[in-house]
């Protein structure tokens, strides 16, 4: 699958997409068994209580199922739509989430260079933790990234709450669905349950350039779990 014109378009202008049933029902169901059983036998899923999100990273190294995503002609055709189509896979989470995710963004880039393929393996809308995206906050002249208007900060700065900053749009997905967006991106989520299914994948543009080559270099340092304390197999580790 691609991206038509104006899909693209709308990516690079507002910083997300919402692709909608992009899996068919079959292909979810074994996607949710194979999430659940990396989560649970790698990521200690097991024992979440719902007291705190459970996360693992990376998540479909674990699963050679899982792995087949990096190859489905949809993903990889969007992908490359994006990213050109030597983009690279870049670890990527799997969580069992719990409660709110405040206003974010993953990194903060001079250009387009990494972006997070989510799937969210439950149906979720605007007040039951559906991801949460702030248009346009990608772009470096954003006012939300020059200016002194953090949207975590929102009932201290204007008095609203966080899930109310204007101009928010709540991305109501299904299990099928792919949520995409670049890792500028200022996203939330408000009102989830205490066991919210969602994993990522990462992906960055090729560094072809000394300057490029650094950039990735040091997003995998940032962005594998060695560097993060965990000893948990896939890629990047030790
Ligand atoms: O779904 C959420 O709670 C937010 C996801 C998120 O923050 C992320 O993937 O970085």
């Amino acid at each position: 699958m691609h991206l038509t014109e104006q899909q693209l378009n709308f990516f690079h202008t507002f910083g997300f997409i919402h692709i909608p049933q992009l899996f068919q029902p079959d292909e979810v169901t074994w996607i949710i068994e194979e999430f659940e059983h990396v989560l649970d036998t790698y990521g200690k899923g097991d024992g979440h209580d719902g007291s705190q999100r459970t996360m693992i990273v990376p998540t479909i190294d674990h699963s050679e199922k899982l792995c087949t995503l990096l190859d489905d002609p949809r993903v990889v055709g969007i992908a490359s739509d994006i990213l050109g189509d030597d983009f690279n896979y870049a670890s990527g989470d799997g969580n069992y989430y719990s409660g709110d995710t405040g206003w974010h963004a993953d990194g903060g880039y001079p250009e387009i260079f990494a972006i997070k393929i989510a799937y969210y393996l439950d149906p979720l809308r605007r007040d039951t933790g559906c991801l949460r995206v702030m248009p346009g906050s990608h772009r470096p002249d954003s006012f939300w990234r020059t200016g002194n208007v953090a949207p975590r900060d929102s009932e201290e700065l204007w008095g609203v709450p966080p899930s109310e900053v204007p101009g928010n749009v709540a991305l109501e997905t299904n299990p099928g669905d792919l949520a995409i967006f670049y890792h500028d991106t200022f996203h939330a989520s408000f009102g989830g349950s205490e066991r919210r299914r969602m994993f990522t994948m990462n992906l960055i543009k090729q560094g072809v350039t000394e300057e490029g080559i650094a950039r990735v270099d040091q997003y995998l340092r940032h962005h594998c779990p060695v560097a993060h304390g965990f000893k948990i197999g896939g890629m990047y580790t030790d």
